[in-house]
């Protein structure tokens, strides 16, 4: 197939665009390095220096024989994204291409602004380049599990059916998201809704979990071909972040009374659950929408399980409650069903002690690297 990678240099796209090299496909990566850009204006450079977009696909293909197509272009740019369509005409776009950082999101208006608009305008546009240009093309958009906030009942696959007055009918799940970003995710997902009823576009709206790891099966071939992996509060998430701070003998930062309870699951499922949804196209005027994550925790959970298996390798790793920089449910009732992709064929990597310890020695030999300044929270939802 013929697939087309935009937000391609990111902690999911470029190990995405591997993946899908390795298995024979013809792939462009996209990128405009918005997440590079910020990560050095907010000093949140990741642990791991890594090559540019170009010199990764270089290094890929010296060491794979798999060629990786790049193009430094803004997709939030309606130009610059039909010229891609024309000259490659994919059967399928994966979409990565959003500012992905909540924290970002909420420091000020020019962040919000930069999120808004980007995030916004790349999904719109998207949706006109297939709509015009690749009208069969399946668009495969990383939503997220934050849509949904946290309601006090079941988290259902997308849809719920709703009886009201002795009539039903089914909608689009109720979102009330925790941020900015969050929310632009929302807005995405109305958006594909409206033109897949309109227009019979084919959408995967994938709604995924936290991700954690460091490495892939084809990033073990080079380490320059480790995704950027981030530790600080801007782009880390919450499990990283722990596997830094106990290596780094910072006590893990749990934000408020640690109850906070998400979906979480290994970057190796990220690569599966979107081929999955790639090899098995949605028909014509569909939107299908998939819970993206193999295991529910707590942030204390999370916590202990870090500090347990560090401790075993004599990390001494300590835990500290701080004040919540965000304004959630700090404990709250969490039940989200995820049997679409499982029934697809996902076989997750679970996030058993033998996992924490590998991700753990892997951040080891890099302790020189850490920051310990780029560790405790920057930014405040209410500033
Ligand atoms: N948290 C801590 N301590 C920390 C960092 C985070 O307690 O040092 C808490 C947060 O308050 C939150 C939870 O851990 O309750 C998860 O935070 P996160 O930073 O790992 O995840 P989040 O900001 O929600 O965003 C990340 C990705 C985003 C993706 C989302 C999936 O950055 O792109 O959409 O995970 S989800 O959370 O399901 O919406």
């Amino acid at each position: 197939m013929k697939i087309m990678i935009l937000g391609g240099d990111g902690y999911l796209g470029w190990p995405t665009a591997m993946a899908f090299a390795s298995k024979g496909h013809e792939v462009i990566a996209v990128d405009n390095y918005l997440r590079r850009n910020i990560a050095l204006e907010t000093s949140s450079e990741p642990l791991i220096p890594c090559p540019n977009l170009i010199e990764r696909a270089d290094i890929f293909q010296a060491v794979s024989n798999y060629k990786i197509k790049t193009a430094i272009a803004d997709c939030a740019d309606y130009l610059q994204l039909t010229n891609l369509f024309r000259d490659f005409h994919p059967d399928a776009v994966i979409h990565y291409a959003e500012q992905p950082s909540a924290p970002y999101s909420m420091i000020d208006f020019q962040t919000a602004q930069k999120t808004f608009s980007n995030n916004l305008n790349a999904t719109f546009n998207l949706i006109w380049a297939v709509k015009e240009f690749a009208p069969e093309c399946h668009i495969v958009k990383l939503g997220t599990m934050g849509e949904y906030g946290t309601p006090d009942i079941d988290i259902e696959e997308g849809w719920i059916d709703i009886e009201h007055n002795g009539r039903k009918d089914t909608f689009l799940y109720p979102r009330q998201a925790g941020s900015l970003y969050h929310t632009t995710k929302v807005l995405d997902t109305d958006l594909l809704w409206f033109y897949v009823r309109t227009y019979g576009l084919r959408v995967t709206d994938l709604m995924q979990g936290p991700v954690y790891g460091l490495s892939t099966a084809e990033s073990d071939l080079d380490t320059r071909l480790l995704p950027n992996f981030h530790y600080d509060d801007i782009f880390g998430t919450v499990v990283n972040r722990f596997l830094v701070q106990a290596v780094a003998g910072v006590p893990l930062t749990v934000y408020g009374k640690g109850g906070q309870t998400r979906g979480y699951l290994n970057l190796k499922d990220t690569l599966q659950c979107v081929e999955l949804a790639v090899d098995s196209p949605v028909k014509k005027g569909e939107l299908r929408i998939l819970n993206q994550f193999t295991e529910q925790f707590s942030v204390n959970h999370l916590a202990e399980k870090v500090q347990a298996v560090g401790n075993k390798m004599g990390l001494k790793v300590k835990i500290e409650a701080i004040e919540n920089p965000r304004k959630e449910k700090e404990d709250h009732y969490y039940n989200a069903k995820h049997h679409g992709l499982m029934e697809m064929g996902l076989k997750p990597h679970y996030m058993t002690d033998e996992v924490v310890t590998k991700m753990l020695e892997e951040i080891i030999i890099r302790k020189d690297q850490i920051d310990p300044k780029k560790i405790m929270p920057r930014v405040k939802w209410n500033n």
